[in-house]
């Protein structure tokens, strides 16, 4: 398969889309973006919902790949996940199908498996095909967009990587957050790899870094290719000495979807 060039990036206007703006072009992609928020200073993004179904048709013409990372990245109520995250996420593999995109890397997330307990020190790490255990509405419509990504390889031959992402930030800010954070470097690593591996059909992988305590396995993600540079270790001392160890009495620290299992962060729109 010859390397992608041109990838339209759902959700450019977010967090992860701002950092990977800056970081993906380094790898010689050219990115046409996507979001339903404008973003200033890119007066050629496409601002649109995925409702749109013309305006994902425009936003696929030509691209050679997708990361798609449009979408309610927190808890919110079924009719808001139901629209923007399976209805939207349906949508966008429907317009690349029409359009021939062979490869879309889909930003699933740890909340898949979020009641899962975290393994204690010297347990064997989570593989990648422990059971679904979804701890929102949001982590289910992650659940979902998997199995759209395995049925559009079934019928289709589309590829994608779904990247089960643990916290990609610029730095981890929670202890929590030592074991599951991807470093915005390699998360832009991970997502190269997984546009440029040869016959993924649809492949699922674990998106962190290397840390030195980290809960799931990176196998499959190293099987693409991505060879993480970071650990979040040189952050633990200051986050344990500010927030302590995890207490094993509370189950938002002993389940790897941490608080999204108790109290989930609300999407504020
Ligand atoms: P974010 O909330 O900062 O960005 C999401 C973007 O999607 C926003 O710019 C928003 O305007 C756009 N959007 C939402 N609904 C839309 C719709 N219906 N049509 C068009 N655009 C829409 O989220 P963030 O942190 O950048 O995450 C990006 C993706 O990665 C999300 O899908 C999220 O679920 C996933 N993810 C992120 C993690 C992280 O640590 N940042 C962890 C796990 C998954
Ligand atoms: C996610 O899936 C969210 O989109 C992100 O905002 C973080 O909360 C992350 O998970 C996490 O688990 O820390």
């Amino acid at each position: 398969m010859p390397a992608p060039r041109t990838v339209l990036l759902t959700g450019a206007a977010g967090g992860l889309g701002t950092l990977m703006r800056g970081l993906l072009p380094a790898y010689g992609y050219e990115l046409r973006l996507f979001d339903a928020t404008p973003i200033e200073g890119e007066p050629d993004a496409i601002t649109a919902d995925l409702a749109d179904k013309a305006a994902l048709r425009e936003a696929v013409t030509g691209v050679d790949a997708i990361i798609h990372l449009a979408g309610i990245s927190l808890e919110a109520s079924f009719d808001k996940i139901l629209r923007a995250n399976i209805e939207g996420t349906y949508n966008l593999y429907e317009a690349a199908h029409a359009a021939g995109v062979r490869r879309t890397v889909f930003a699933s997330s740890n909340h898949t498996v979020g009641f899962t307990p975290r393994p204690e020190p010297g347990e064997p790490l989570i593989p990648i095909d422990t059971p679904r255990r979804p701890d929102t509405f949001y982590g289910l419509s992650k659940c979902f967009g998997e199995d759209l990504a395995q049925l559009y390889w079934e019928l289709h031959g589309q590829e994608t990587v779904s990247v089960r992402i643990g916290s990609c930030f610029l730095e981890p800010t929670t202890v929590r957050m030592l074991s599951i954070w991807l470093s915005p470097g390699d998360c832009a690593r991970l997502f190269h790899a997984a546009l440029t591996a040869e016959d993924v059909g649809h492949t699922t992988v674990y998106g962190s870094s290397a840390n030195t305590r980290l809960w799931w396995d990176l196998t499959t993600a190293r099987g693409l290719g991505y060879e993480p540079q970071d650990d979040s270790e040189q952050y633990a001392e200051k986050l344990i000495a500010e927030q302590g160890e995890a207490d094993p009495a509370n189950p938002a620290h002993t389940r790897l979807g941490g608080a999204f299992t108790t109290d989930p962060p609300q999407w504020p729109y």
